[in-house]
């Protein structure tokens, strides 16, 4: 299938990439939601038994890096390493994001190679010299086009994304020739039309696109917090292309060919909504003119919101996740955003909301069960699990519930990049699990001691503990802790192994779980929150 590249044989990795975070400051949910929507997928897609690589990192030159750490007294570098030490590598490893790598543009494996790139595009006659001057945001680093500015106070025009005023800038600077990759472009969209994601994001970048491409500023000579230009130091490349091209150099790009070939290019740049267009423009344009391969997926993520904006380090409306983990716990954390909002659109972060699903769809639906059918199997079989002895057609359907929830958020998820329809998948097997439980009864069926009736409520706990089974593996992308919780809970690590060897494929085959696993009631997996207040 298109959308999952070239690893179906084993040959190259199934290669996902976060954006590269500035690390002026610390990061908040929305930087923290993209990634751990790559990491899900990433986990989705080396349970399916695929060869992945994710990656991550911080992008750490230009203006708005420079500014910041001018204004607490220290050098960029300064500033970029403590930053990065202690607020972002400490933060993904809190919400245990398995990245693969972390690239820090500041690292000479990165700013060699970017050099290189940039040396190359200048003698193939693809850079020339000129001047601009225009309405540039350093939130954004970018130059704006007039059309799409704001009316601030006094006459100040205002950036759309980051409604503060932008600065008029007049540069001598060297261009890359992106006027001449419009129709490539447009070709290479209507080829693929998986290529960007929504919908309505490529139908955002088709038009822009269609309007007729600018040429591109590639350098800057006002400050020098970059990397230099080759051929003329007193410039430094323009960040943008800096940061894109991590991309490349993070997989070996120029130094590693064997490294670089089984990686490059990626599978899904996953990126928001605000950065679309250096993803699925200029970027397929750069690589294009070095004639290198171009990524599959462009997967723009909505944004979340606070109070009708987008939430943002310079709106100070950035919630730090600990602030959410702390309560709900990591793993409910990693679940929500993903479940509650639809990929791609906007969404509003809520205490309220939160708490409700919380409450209702871990706590109640999943947690309940898992600890209802571990408590069943210690009260009725001495916590060993029982053969299902009388199958019937309620077992049937669950078992054929079980496979369809399987199919579907192996699509949505490792195909589709749609997590919160993958997720419903699984949470609507884990409703139909409980409605058999309500229907079967056999908390009522264990009162009559008949062997009858001994061999009805072993099918019964047999056939949820073995649903179990399955949602450990489904959810174990999602809720790692908690699914290794339940697999725990399950003897399955004694009888099947380790749940991170599970594939998803194999959830669906129903009876892997073997009678005599070891049952036992674990920790509670997602508390009431009064209780964990009071804790
Ligand atoms: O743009 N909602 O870095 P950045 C959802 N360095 N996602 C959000 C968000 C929100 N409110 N706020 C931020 C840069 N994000 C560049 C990228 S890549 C070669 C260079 C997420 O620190 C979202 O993924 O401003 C967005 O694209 C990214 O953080 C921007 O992070």
């Amino acid at each position: 299938m298109a959308a999952t590249g070239t690893n179906s044989n084993g040959a190259s990795a199934y290669y996902v990439t976060t954006p590269i975070y500035y690390v002026n400051d610390r990061p908040h949910l929305g930087h923290a939601y993209t990634t751990v929507a790559g990491d899900v997928l990433t986990r989705w897609h080396r349970q399916r038994g695929e060869k992945v690589w994710y990656l991550t990192g911080t992008d750490e030159h230009g203006q708005k890096i420079m500014r910041t750490a001018d204004a607490n007294g220290v050098t960029p570098q300064q500033w970029c390493d403590k930053l990065v030490e202690e607020a972002w590598k400490p933060l993904w490893e809190h919400l245990e994001i398995a990245n693969d790598d972390f690239i820090r543009t500041t690292q000479e494996r990165h700013t060699h190679r970017v050099q290189e790139f940039v040396q190359d595009l200048y003698d193939k006659g693809e850079v020339y010299q000129g001047g601009y001057e225009g309405p540039y945001c350093v939130g954004c680093e970018e130059y704006k086009s007039p059309g799409d500015l704001l009316d601030g106070e006094d006459g100040a025009k205002l950036c759309p994304i980051h409604k503060r005023p932008v600065e008029m800038l007049k540069e001598e600077n060297y261009f890359f020739k992106l006027s001449a990759y419009g129709p490539r472009l447009l070709e290479f969209y209507e080829a693929n039309p998986g290529f960007i994601q929504p919908e309505s994001a490529r139908n955002e970048v088709l038009q822009f696109v269609r309007q007729g491409l600018q040429d591109l500023s590639i350098s800057r000579s006002t400050f020098d917090w970059g990397i230099p230009i080759p051929w003329d130091p007193k410039h430094v490349i323009y960040v943008w292309v800096d940061a894109l091209l991590n991309y490349a150099t993070a997989v070996g790009y120029g130094a590693d060919p064997a490294k670089f070939d089984a990686t490059f290019p990626a599978d899904v740049h996953l990126v928001g909504k605000d950065i679309l267009r250096f993803h699925a423009v200029i970027w397929p344009a750069m690589l294009m003119a070095q004639g290198l391969p171009l990524p599959r997926k462009v997967v723009a993520n909505g944004w979340l919101m606070v109070g009708g904006e987008k939430m943002s380090k310079s709106n100070l409306t950035g919630i730090a996740p600990q602030d959410l983990t702390s309560h709900f716990g990591v793993d409910a954390y990693r679940w929500y955003f993903l479940r509650a909002i639809q990929f791609g659109q906007d969404g509003s972060f809520s205490w309220e909301d939160f708490t409700a699903r919380y409450t209702s769809e871990l706590a109640n639906d999943f947690g309940n069960l898992a600890s209802r059918v571990a408590a069943m199997v210690g009260r009725y079989f001495d916590g060993k699990l029982p053969a299902a002895e009388a199958p019937g057609d309620a077992e049937q359907a669950v078992a054929d519930g079980l496979a369809r929830a399987v199919a579907e958020a192996d699509r949505r998820i490792g195909d589709e990049v749609d997590f919160s329809g993958g997720i419903a998948a699984v949470f609507d097997f884990i409703k139909q699990v409980n409605g058999y439980l309500t229907e079967q009864e056999p908390w009522k069926v264990a009162k009559d001691g008949s062997a009858e009736s001994r061999a009805r409520l072993a099918t019964i706990l047999y056939t949820a503990a073995e649903s179990l089974r399955a949602v450990a593996v489904l959810l174990n992308p999602v809720m790692p802790a908690a699914a290794a919780k339940l697999w725990d809970s399950l003897g399955a690590e004694a009888s099947l192994g380790a749940l991170a060897d599970q594939r998803v494929g194999e959830a669906a085959d129903w009876g892997r779980l073997p009678a005599g696993s070891t049952v036992t009631k674990g920790d509670i997996l997602f508390p009431r929150l009064e209780e964990k207040k009071d804790a």
